[in-house]
C-alpha cells in the first residue's frame, strides 16, 4: 500500500462499508476503534528491543488529535522535551494521511520524509492498515515504534524516568493505579471514545445510546470532581490527562459536530472550572491549539461535515479566567515543580490560543 490512499478517519461520506482506514470505520455498523497494530514498548531494558534513549525517537502528533494530546501533555509535565523531539503534522490529512506541510518544503526535518505513512512502510512493506498519530519513530532506522496510544504515555511516565526533568511529577503512581485504571476504563469507554461513537454513529439508536454514555459519565464525574480537585489522589495523573483531551474539545467540537448537546463543557460550572484549572496549568493549554482542532474535525470528517465549513465560535476568553479550583486542596505536581516554559520553536500559534 505503499504511497497509496489512506482515507482519515471519518473522511467518507459513504453510508456502505467499513472506510479504508484501518482506525475506525463507520456505515451502517456502529463506529469502532480498530486496536493499535504497532504495539512495541520502548522501555528501560529495551525489552523489545527499543530502549529508551534521548535523542533516538521522535514523537509525530497532530495537535488536532486527543489521543495524540495525551502525549503532547506528557511530554511537557515530565520535561522529556529534549529528550524526545517532536514533530506536528498538518491537521488536515490528504488522501496518504498525515503530512508534514507545516515543515520547510513540507519534509519533517529530522526524519526527512514528507508522510507519517512512509515511517510505517518503512517498518512493514505492505501494511494494510490506517496510518494514526500519535507516532513513535526510531531516527536512526526512520522506522515507526509504536502508534499504540494507551500504552505510550503509560510508558512515558514509567519508563522514561532516567530521563524525566528534575521535579517531574508522578503521573502513575504505584499504590494508586487500580483505582486510575478504573477511572480511566469508564472515561475511554464512555467519554474519549463515546464522543466518536456518538459523532460517527449512523443510526438513530447507535447514536442515542453513545449520547446517553457520554452525558451519564460526565454527570458521574462532574459529582466526583465537585469536591476534589483531581480525578485521583490529590496531584494530577494520567487519569486527569484523558479527560482534560476530551473536555478542552467539547463545545469546540464535539458539541456541535458530534452531536453531544444535551451541555455544553461551559454549562457544567464543575467539569468547565476543573477543564480550565488543568489548561491553565503549565503542561497542559500550552499544548492545545483550538485551531488545528476545528479545522481537522469540521474539514476531514466530510461523512459527517459535507460543506467542511469550520465555525467560527466557540468564544476562547473563559478559558483563561479564575477557576478557584485551589481552594478544593491537592497540587497540582504534588512533591514535584511546574515544568518549565515552552521551547520556543514549539509555542502554539496565536490563532490557536484564546
Ligand atoms: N486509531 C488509533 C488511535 C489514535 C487515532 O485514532 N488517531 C487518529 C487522529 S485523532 C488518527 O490518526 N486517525 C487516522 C486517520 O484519521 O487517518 C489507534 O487505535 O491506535
Amino acid at each position: 500500500m505503499s504511497g497509496g490512499e489512506r482515507k482519515p478517519e471519518g473522511g467518507t461520506a459513504s453510508g456502505g462499508e467499513q472506510q479504508a482506514s484501518g482506525n475506525a470505520s463507520y456505515g451502517r455498523k456502529p463506529f469502532k476503534r480498530s486496536r493499535s497494530h504497532f504495539a512495541d514498548r520502548v522501555t528501560a531494558d529495551g525489552g523489545d528491543g527499543w530502549p529508551v534513549e534521548a535523542g533516538r525517537y521522535r514523537l509525530v502528533v497532530s495537535r488536532a488529535c486527543p489521543w495524540a494530546s495525551r502525549a503532547l501533555v506528557s511530554r511537557r509535565l515530565l520535561g522529556l522535551e529534549d529528550a524526545l523531539s517532536l514533530a506536528v503534522t498538518d491537521p488536515i490529512q490528504d488522501d496518504r494521511s498525515w503530512r508534514f506541510t507545516l515543515d520547510p518544503d513540507g519534509r519533517d526535518p529530522v526524519l526527512g520524509i514528507r508522510y507519517l505513512s512512509e515511517a510505517y512502510d518503512a517498518r512493514e512493506t505492505d501494511y494494510p492498515g490506517g496510518v494514526s498519530v500519535p507516532a513513535l519513530v526510531d531516527v536512526p532506522s526512520g522506522k515507526l515504534v509504536t502508534n499504540d496510544y494507551q500504552q505510550l504515555t503509560l510508558d512515558l511516565a514509567t519508563e522514561w524516568t532516567a530521563l524525566h526533568r528534575p521535579g517531574a511529577p508522578d503521573l502513575y503512581p504505584e499504590p494508586l493505579r487500580a483505582e486510575i485504571d478504573e477511572v480511566m476504563e469508564g472515561i475511554y469507554h464512555d467519554v474519549n471514545n463515546g464522543v466518536y461513537r456518538a459523532g460517527f454513529a449512523s443510526t438513530q439508536s447507535d447514536y442515542e445510546s453513545a449520547y446517553k454514555d457520554v452525558f451519564r459519565r460526565l454527570e458521574e464525574t462532574s459529582a466526583r470532581l465537585a469536591d476534589r480537585r483531581y480525578l485521583v489522589g490529590d496531584s494530577i495523573t494520567e487519569a486527569d490527562i484523558r479527560l482534560f483531551t476530551t473536555l478542552v474539545r467539547f463545545d469546540a467540537v464535539c458539541h456541535g459536530h458530534f452531536k453531544c448537546n444535551r451541555r455544553k463543557l461551559t454549562e457544567d460550572p464543575v467539569l468547565w472550572a476543573y477543564a480550565r484549572d488543568l489548561y491553565q496549568t503549565p503542561g497542559f493549554g500550552d499544548t492545545v491549539d483550538f485551531d488545528h482542532i476545528k479545522r481537522h474535525y469540521y474539514q476531514v470528517h466530510t461523512g459527517i461535515n459535507p460543506t467542511a465549513v469550520v465555525p467560527l465560535g466557540p468564544d476562547l476568553s473563559g478559558w483563561l479566567t479564575p477557576h478557584h479550583r485551589e481552594e478544593l486542596g491537592g497540587s497540582p505536581f504534588g512533591a514535584g515543580t511546574a515544568p518549565g516554559p515552552v521551547p520556543e520553536a514549539e509555542e502554539v500559534a496565536a490563532a490557536g490560543r484564546p
